[in-house]
């Protein structure tokens, strides 16, 4: 296990209690916050799993990979937001100058309730979760987040997605004056993704709020980002402003770029390549300069959820 600095807790001994300890109360149907956990489990060193409890309530999730995550400062200083520059270090540097309070989403398309939510009306009544996800960037490297947020199905479901919705389209804020990356026309601003309906509306895709115990920081699209465990991080869009319910495709920012290279669908796949390198191994951000690539897993290994909902579909062709 890496940590930030030697001393440390151990991130592996805090979530294995911490697993531990949600086992036990759910077992006993009480399922408490982190006193009641630290209480029940007689800890020799509570104050360190005090200060990591989950934040606002939110749950351990079952969803949630075993592998232990990489650390805050590996989450939030290797980052790819163009908006804030191209080098992995610019959002780190740059994306402290947006502003994010106050933050409203425009929700609009086929729903039964469009409008410009704030971001207190979007979280209200979501139960926040803590969910560990592996997550694969196109590039070839990978690391473990541990995510809390909700589960984006709750937030449709109440704005109410009508019988013709197929698709959902998201838009990232488009703020120059705030936004030093955006100078350069890299891509068509503002960053757009798109999701199908049944993809946006499966348990495994969230809305994430948060890192660690922490609000979700700038450079990691803070206030609001979606998150796809089984897909390319490309369609894991930032710091969201619109979303929009749609029957067509919707317009996804890196298959229009360079559609030879990125598909709408950017299921993580080892066995198809990117034009310009293997897609079969990933380096885990975090290990040593020398250590061996891992091996890529189907749809980053959440394939046992998510596979059926590609029954039929050539994977080559809808990559
Ligand atoms: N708005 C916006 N969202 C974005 C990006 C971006 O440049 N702009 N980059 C994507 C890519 S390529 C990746 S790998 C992930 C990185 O998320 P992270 O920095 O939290 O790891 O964000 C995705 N979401
Ligand atoms: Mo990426």
């Amino acid at each position: 296990m890496r940590r930030t600095k030697p001393t440390d807790p151990t991130w592996s001994d805090v979530l294995q209690q911490r697993r531990e300890a949600s086992g036990r109360m759910h077992r006993r149907a009480m399922l408490a916050g982190a006193g009641a956990m630290a209480a029940g489990l007689g800890l020799a060193r509570p104050a360190p799993l005090m200060a990591r409890s989950l934040p606002n309530g939110a749950r351990p999730s079952a969803f949630s990979t075993s592998e232990d995550p990489n650390s805050w400062e590996e989450i939030t200083t290797y980052n790819n937001f163009y908006e804030f520059g191209l080098d992995k270090s610019d959002p780190a540097r740059n994306a402290h100058r947006m502003t994010i309070d106050p933050w409203a989403v425009v929700i609009d398309g086929l729903v039964d309730r469009p409008g410009t939510y704030d971001l207190a009306d979007i979280l209200h009544g979501q139960q926040l979760e803590e969910r560990i996800y592996r997550f694969r960037c196109v590039e070839g490297w990978s690391r473990i987040v541990p995510w809390i947020g909700f589960e984006l199905a709750g937030l449709l479901n109440r704005i109410g997605v009508q019988p013709s919705a197929r698709y959902v389209a998201f838009e990232t804020l488009l703020r120059p004056e705030e936004m030093p990356g955006v100078n350069r026309r890299v891509i068509d601003w503002p960053y757009r993704e798109g999701l199908r309906l049944d993809e946006a509306m499966h348990p495994l895709t969230i809305m994430a709020t948060g890192i660690l115990d922490q609000d979700l920081p700038n450079q990691n699209g803070a206030p609001l980002r979606l998150v796809v465990p089984w897909k390319y991080g490309f369609k894991s869009i930032k710091s969201i402003v619109r979303i929009t319910l749609t029957e067509d495709q919707p317009h996804a920012t890196w298959e229009a770029t360079q559609p030879r290279e990125y598909g709408f669908y950017a299921n993580v796949n080892p066995d198809v390549d990117h034009p310009r390198w293997s897609q079969a191994t990933e380096r885990r951000i975090g290990d040593g300069l020398f250590a061996r690539r891992r091996p890529t897993l189907m749809f980053n290994g959440y394939g046992e959820e998510v596979a059926d909902l590609y029954a039929g579909m050539d994977l080559r062709r809808h990559f």
